[in-house]
């Protein structure tokens, strides 16, 4: 369900700059991109992202490269713990309330690390 709303989210961005649409419509167009994190072999990519308190992340896994999980790591827990399942394939999202700086890995790789910076 996330692919399929990602999906249509980028597909509005691309409709709305092509048809001139005020921004109004849909305000947060701009950073839609941003806020996916694609999970790979050994890496999250973009290992940072900046978001605003209140947005989600979504972690996208590529589904053939293994089995993987997005997990919290370090201080950044005792404001918010996140953690996907691990998992080959699909999606894992998880939204930030609280502003920090929240550092996570892969447990099954733990060189596969990312931080979410949210203000
Ligand atoms: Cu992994």
């Amino acid at each position: 369900m996330n692919v399929i709303r990602v999906t249509l989210s980028c597909a509005a961005a691309v409709l709305l700059v092509t048809i001139g649409t005020p921004a109004t419509a849909q305000p947060d167009v701009n950073t839609v991109s941003e806020r996916t994190v694609e999970v790979t072999r050994l890496a999250f990519r973009p290992a940072t992202i900046r978001i605003q308190i209140g947005d989600t992340v979504t972690w996208m896994f590529d589904g053939n490269s293994g089995e993987h999980n997005v997990t919290a790591t370090g201080p950044s827990t005792a404001l918010d713990y996140f953690a996907s399942e691990t998992m080959s394939g699909g999606s894992y999202s998880h939204t930030f309330g609280r502003p920090g700086t929240y550092m996570y890995r892969c447990t099954e790789h733990p060189s596969a690390t990312g931080q979410v910076i949210v203000r």
